[in-house]
């Protein structure tokens, strides 16, 4: 049994790891989230007071996260700005987060020699073209477009230095698209869902080209444990579950599985430097780990995140309005 502490827990992919991990091992969890706009406290309800904690605070605050460190057997590290489009806005607090906050973490697991897995993105290579044979491997050079992706990959250069020149013992995962319940309404695929319950139409930025790699939250927790239990010290993982579609597509899926005609959705103004595809080689993982993912049906994952949105108005509802007025000012 081990004592984790989880940054970020109260957004979309740590809440689902915090939900994961307290379900399927005997571990506790710590989870540290300063609760910006994406974190919610309503995505950890329900979990057991014994082996769940929750501190408010920011991870770029040095003396709040050194005693947390120091009492954690391990830290998976979540906590990020997150959203590409909020970055071409307003960059800085994707600095002050995603670098200045993970070089705090960093230094705090040097402090204490403690374990630490640094989570991050698929964005960090930049995209491919739509016929190139390509996907991503763990030795795929960097090159981020957006500011987003370019501080993901700064903080992931941080831990591989931080690895080599102090010995912190970290491990990297780069994982692509995830889906699945407790995502802020912000996001394509529950903007899109919840458009349609509340009888709006589906937004498509440009054509409606670019391909994603969709992968279930879940898959995305275990494939995280899975490094965390049998990961190789200063090595990095690439997560996927071969799941790539265009957004075109996923519009089309999501209005047939709500009952309307695939064609009831409006295209708006493309995002501008908008990566065209990613998509993930995950061999690695899979042949060296024994990982592999569970959710192999796009269809049926949309199904019950469809459902997880129709019975969890209350938990999106009070995000959706400031979201839209937002995305309404950017002709989006
Ligand atoms: P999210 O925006 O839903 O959640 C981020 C959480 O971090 C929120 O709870 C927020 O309050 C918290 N946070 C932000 N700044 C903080 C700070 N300074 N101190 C403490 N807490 C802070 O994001 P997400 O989609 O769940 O992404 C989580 C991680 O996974 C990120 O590192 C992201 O880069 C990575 N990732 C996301 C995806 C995806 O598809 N969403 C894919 C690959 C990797
Ligand atoms: O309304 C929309 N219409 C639309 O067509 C929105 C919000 C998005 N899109 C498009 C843009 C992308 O091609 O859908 C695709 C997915 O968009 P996002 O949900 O914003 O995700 P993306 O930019 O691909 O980044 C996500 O995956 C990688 C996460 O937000 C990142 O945190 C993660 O690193």
């Amino acid at each position: 049994m081990s004592e984790l502490l989880v940054t970020g827990g109260a957004g979309f992919i740590g809440s689902n790891f915090v939900h994961y991990v307290l379900a399927n091992t005997d571990h506790t969890v710590t989870v540290l989230d300063k609760l910006s706009y994406a974190g919610n406290l309503a995505s950890l309800d329900g979990l057991p007071s014994d082996r769940f904690r929750f501190v408010k605070g920011d991870i770029a605050d040095a003396e709040l996260v050194d005693p947390l460190v120091e009492r954690s057997d391990a830290v998976v590290h979540y906590a990020a700005e997150s959203h590409n489009d909020n970055s071409l806005h307003d960059p800085r607090p994707f600095l002050d987060t995603n670098i200045i906050g993970s070089y705090t973490l960093l230094e705090a697991v040097r402090r204490h020699g403690t374990r630490f897995h640094h989570i991050s993105t698929d964005e960090v290579y930049g995209d491919l073209e739509l016929d190139d044979p390509a996907r991503f491997t763990e030795s795929t050079p960097y090159n981020p477009s957006s500011p987003y992706s370019s501080t993901k990959a700064a903080s992931d250069l941080l831990v591989r230095a931080w690895v080599r020149s102090f010995g912190v013992e970290a491990t990297i995962s780069n994982c692509s698209n995830n889906y699945g319940p407790y995502q802020h309404v912000e996001k394509f695929i529950p903007r899109q869902i919840t458009n349609v319950l509340r009888g709006e139409r589906p937004k498509l930025y440009g054509t409606g080209e670019n391909v994603r790699d969709w992968i279930h939250a879940d898959d995305h927790s275990s494939a995280v444990l899975t490094i965390l239990e049998r990961g190789a010290i200063g090595e990095t993982y690439l997560i996927g579950a071969d799941g790539e579609k265009n957004n075109r597509d996923t519009v089309e899926l999501i209005l047939e599985l709500l009952g309307q005609p695939r064609d009831a959705y409006d295209h708006v103004n493309d995002r501008p430097g908008h990566d065209m595809r990613y998509a993930i080689d995950s061999s690695k993982l899979r042949d060296e780990l024994g990982w592999a993912p569970r959710y192999a049906d796009f269809r049926s994952g949309m199904e019950s995140t469809i459902a997880w949105y129709r019975d969890n108005e209350g938990w999106w509802a009070p995000q959706k309005d400031a979201t839209e007025a937002r995305y309404r000012e950017q002709g989006q």
